[in-house]
């Protein structure tokens, strides 16, 4: 497998860490959206990372389809994301927070930095990073220190996207040692497991 994509995009790094988490063999190609468009649109028609091709050659594109299928060869028990119910919700749910943070993060930095100066529009800036830090915020109150997981005694996909969106949210300037202190020292403890640390870009 082939997984395209540079690991500072947090949601190449996602798929990154879930394919190791899960053993899996990989080679990896470090292209970016903006620096690298026309070997990722080959791979992807939307121009997006990550995307990862298959053996046969087949490429799956957004990170939550391609986690999908890893988490179909490893099968329910292993995968990530608990098969059904309660846990399967919880676990979804804050994977969507923490995906949609992602996102507002970066439609935050897309302003600032896809358009000349005098276009930027402050207001929009701030509202996404407003949504991006509750967002966190709400993962933040779900940290049991002490434990080193969010949910379920294990890891889960809880785990992954809350350490992607917290990465990016530094990046971004969020002050997480102090806004959310306990979701950033469960970040650190992850990066203590190879693969958290071995994906760091
Ligand atoms: N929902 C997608 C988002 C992927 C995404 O937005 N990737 C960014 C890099 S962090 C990108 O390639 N941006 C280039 C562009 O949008 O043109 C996923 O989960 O994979």
């Amino acid at each position: 497998m082939l997984l395209i994509g540079v690991n500072r995009s947090p949601y190449t790094r996602r798929v990154a860490i879930t394919l190791k988490a899960y053993g899996l063999a990989f080679e990896q190609s470090d292209l970016s959206g903006f620096g690298n468009r026309s070997e990722v649109r080959a791979a992807n028609p939307l121009g997006r990372i990550p995307a990862l091709v298959l053996d046969n050659g087949e490429a799956l594109v957004d990170s939550a389809a391609i986690i999908d299928h890893l988490d179909e060869i490893v099968g329910r028990e292993r995968a990530l994301t608990p098969p059904a119910g309660a846990e399967r919700r919880a676990v979804l749910r804050v994977a969507a927070l923490m995906m949609g943070a992602c996102d507002k993060g970066l439609h935050a930095a897309y302003e600032r930095n896809h358009h000349p100066p005098e276009k930027v529009h402050q207001p929009w800036i701030d509202d996404c990073m407003a949504q991006m830090k509750q967002a966190l915020a709400a993962v933040e109150a779900k940290v049991e220190p002490g434990q080193g997981y969010l949910l379920l005694g294990r890891l889960t996909q809880a785990d992954i996207t809350a350490f992607i969106a917290e990465r990016l949210a530094r990046g971004l300037k969020v002050d997480t040692p102090t806004e959310m202190p306990r979701l950033h020292a469960h970040c650190r403890k992850l990066l203590e497991q190879e693969a958290f640390r071995s994906t760091e870009p």
